[in-house]
């Protein structure tokens, strides 16, 4: 399976955070990495953010990568508190997109639902799948990031 991560840090050093992802990814696979964005905050006041996007090649199912990105947010002591959900984080790894698959489970949903409407996950991705058609968009990253500059 082909899969596309967004990742994001704001606490701590945000680039050790990046790169701890980035090198746990890569223990799976071929990986190919954006570079990294600085960014504005979205939502409540907050530290800015680094964030970048990943593409890695491996041979696990959705659910198990999904499961993998839990545990390298609690290899950089990400702490879960009730109510964080858009709050600071020392390392945020989301699953964007599986081959062109649309997964619907418990918890997980791919295409990643925001992926459309974040510039700090296009901009990044867009580096790196361009081409990438996006199940149920029926568009590709780069018709969606042209979109969303277009009209923010
Ligand atoms: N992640 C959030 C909330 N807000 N803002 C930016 N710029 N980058 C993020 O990765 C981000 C955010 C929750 O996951
Ligand atoms: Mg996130
Ligand atoms: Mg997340």
């Amino acid at each position: 399976m082909k899969a596309a991560l967004g990742l994001g840090s704001n606490l701590g050093d945000r680039a050790a955070h990046l790169q701890l992802a980035v090198d746990g990814l890569r223990a799976l696979g071929p990986t190919i990495v954006s570079t990294f964005h600085e960014t504005a905050p979205v939502g409540p006041p907050q530290p800015d953010y680094l964030n970048a996007a990943a593409v890695v090649e491996c041979a696990l199912e959705p659910e198990e990568l999904h499961a993998y990105t839990k545990e390298l947010e609690s290899r950089a002591q990400r702490v879960r508190t009730p109510g964080d959900r858009w709050g600071p984080r020392t390392l945020d790894v989301d699953l964007l997109l599986c081959d062109d698959r649309a997964v619907r489970t418990n918890g997980l949903v791919i295409p990643h639902p925001g992926l459309a409407e974040r510039m700090f996950v296009l901009a990044p991705l867009v580096e790196i799948a361009a081409e990438w058609v996006v199940p149920g968009w029926e568009r590709t990253v780069r018709e969606l990031h042209a979109d969303l500059r277009a009209h923010s």
